[in-house]
């Protein structure tokens, strides 16, 4: 028997309500909801359609909610770019560009991938008749991938921050043995570093290296570096050997938006970015290339740069498909925020909490790699203290505290690296203040303990993970922090879901 109204029937089947639809008596879970032709609506919930699939969503929401989110990647993006993500655009394919489409009914995202563009030279800054952007990567791995593909020939050279010194795995990155990222089983890959002893990158190698090398390529960008990087003096070395200069800004695009860091716009020639970490939108990627001069000669002939061109077709068609159009979405409703006085205060905010976490580490007497920060995260060497990034990762991972281990100048390996990098964006779109995160800190420190304790008493790594779980006085202790953390943690406000 159907609830149907007879205002209801009266009505498109596209507008009718789906809860109404659902036979009486009967669970909405075991069902799927038919109209009154016994056809499939789609109408049903998720909780109604897919119970398993909505209590793990359900338990990842309060994992979010109880926990200390301190990945430096990671962000609570807001309600509104979550609901334009989880929209309509899903269904619509358009391959092609706002205009040329090589499918039909393309008049609505052509709108939208345009207020896209638009609203990212907007974020920026930037002069539209100086910079174009293409909002269609999927990420940022795809999209540093299709900015080789535009000016890069097959086994061309590049330079890119090792992995293990901060560098992002599409940079090159390459093993001792083994060519791991397509950066560097595509092309010829020579990483620079940091400066062993201070933790900064290492300039003069940078230079002395590529003047070798002679890359065409050079990457000015980090994963895990707490300080800033010098464009400057990077532009003028990719002028010298005539190279091009990428910045690849995911991490701190939000703190570029906010003008609270020097702006890689003023030196690269082509800058990338995801959407998601510190710019706190939908997951996606951005590439941004010049247009018009790119230099003039000594008779005063004028070089133009043809990036744009080979940017599009580079993203689509030589490696990607349709657009993710609901990502287009997301992002530019993002980036509408990102231009908002408020999203300014949240980036100051950023910076405070990452120095105040800084000055509480520094002041426990732990090290940090480059002594200090300027961005939003901080990467500690736990290597002085006797414990690894490992180690310490997993034991916070216990206690609701979320953050991930990595390599320190010096590392031998990747699985049980000295850092462990933390991150001030996610609890600072919690409305975390300096003094939050020096109450962090202590939770961290406390976790930090139970680690070196356990470390004392146990073998390789495997035997660490055991005991944490089987012994039964640490057991205690480590629930005893986590009902800690909890308490804390869950009263802070969490954007994007309104029911937690
Ligand atoms: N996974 C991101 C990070 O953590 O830095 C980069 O892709």
């Amino acid at each position: 028997m159907w609830t149907l109204t007879l205002r209801q029937l009266a009505r498109p089947l596209c507008q009718r309500s789906p809860v109404r639809l659902i036979a009486r008596g009967q669970h909405a879970a075991t069902r799927s909801v038919e109209d009154e032709r016994g056809a499939w609506t789609g109408q049903e919930s998720l909780a109604e359609d897919d119970p398993e699939m909505w209590k793990l969503l359900q338990k990842e929401k309060d994992r979010q909610c109880r926990g200390l989110e301190l990945i430096a990647s990671e962000n609570f993006c807001s309600r509104a770019a979550l609901e334009a993500q989880g929209s309509c655009l899903n269904n619509k394919y358009s391959e092609g560009y706002p205009g040329k489409r090589y499918y039909g009914g393309a008049e609505m995202v052509d709108q939208i991938e345009l207020l896209c563009q638009r609203r990212a030279l907007e974020t920026f800054n930037l002069d539209p008749a100086k910079w174009g952007v293409n909002v269609q990567p999927y990420s940022g791995s795809p999209a540093n991938f299709a900015v080789y593909t535009a000016v890069l020939n097959p086994h061309d050279r590049i330079m890119g921050l090792d992995l293990p010194d901060g560098g992002h795995l599409t940079h090159g990155y390459m093993s001792d043995v083994k060519r791991i990222s397509a950066t560097s089983i595509y092309f010829e890959s020579m990483p620079y570093k940091l400066n062993p002893s201070t933790g900064i990158i290492d300039y003069e190698q940078l230079e002395m290296t590529a003047k070798l090398f002679r890359p065409r390529l050079i990457i000015a960008g980090t994963s895990a570096y707490a300080r800033l990087i010098d464009y400057a003096r990077i532009k003028k070395l990719c002028t010298d050997i005539k190279a091009y200069m990428l910045a690849d800004m995911a991490h701190i695009s939000g703190l570029v938006a906010a003008s609270a860091i020097p702006s890689p716009f003023d030196h690269a020639d082509i800058v990338t970015s995801t959407t998601h970490k510190s710019l706190r939108g939908a997951r996606a990627g951005l590439i941004f290339y010049r247009k018009g001069v790119r230099s003039v000669d000594k008779k005063g002939k004028e070089t133009l740069y043809d990036l744009e061109d080979r940017v599009n077709f580079a993203v689509f068609p030589s490696l990607q498909g349709g657009p993710h159009n609901h990502a287009i979405a997301g992002v530019a409703v993002a980036l509408r925020q990102a231009q908002a006085p408020m999203f300014k205060e949240y980036i100051d905010q950023v910076l405070k909490n990452s120095k105040a976490m800084a000055t509480a580490l520094l002041s426990k007497g732990y090290t940090l790699v480059s002594g200090g920060t300027d961005n939003h995260l901080v990467l500690v060497d736990l290597r002085p203290k006797g414990i690894d990034g490992a180690r310490a990762e997993r034991v916070l991972e216990l206690v609701s505290i979320t953050a991930n281990k990595n390599t320190c100048p010096g590392d031998k390996s990747a699985l049980t690296p000295g850092g462990l990098r933390l991150g001030a964006p996610a609890l600072t779109s919690r409305q975390f203040k300096e003094a939050d995160f020096v109450q962090v800190v202590e939770f961290m420190d406390e976790g930090f303990k139970i680690a070196l304790d356990v470390k004392k008493k146990t073998g390789k790594l495997q035997d660490f993970k055991n005991f944490l779980l089987e012994d039964p006085e640490t057991v205690g202790r480590i629930a005893e922090l986590r009902q800690h953390v909890e308490a804390f943690a869950r009263p802070f406000p969490m954007p994007g879901f309104h029911d937690h």
